[in-house]
């Protein structure tokens, strides 16, 4: 019966499609879990300073503690270019 195999080909079609909806939308899920992990560890890590803002100078700190602090808050890459050209991972070594 050709015709019976057909539908039931059909049927487990539309079960395995129905299975990877599930699987994507769990995993969207997962992803999304992950993301606002994420957010959370780098927000601890960064201490409550919030270094999204624009682009901060020496100028902006009034002690090298400070600005050692920011640099270390707004991550591993430097966006604001605190360390200065010496790339030594000290912040603004001229200020007090
Ligand atoms: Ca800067
Ligand atoms: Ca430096």
């Amino acid at each position: 019966m050709p015709d019976l195999k057909e539908k039931e080909d059909i049927e487990i079609d539309a079960k395995a499609e129905e299975e990877a909806k599930r699987k994507a939308e769990e995993q969207a899920k997962a992803e999304e879990e992950a993301k606002r992990e994420a957010e959370a560890v780098s927000k601890s890590n960064s201490g409550g300073i919030d270094t999204s803002g624009a682009d901060r100078d020496c100028g902006d700190f009034s002690t090298q503690a400070e600005a050692q602090a920011f640099m270390e808050a707004s991550g591993p890459s430097d966006p604001h270019r605190l360390d200065g050209n010496d790339n030594d991972g000290l912040a603004c070594e001229s200020l007090p």
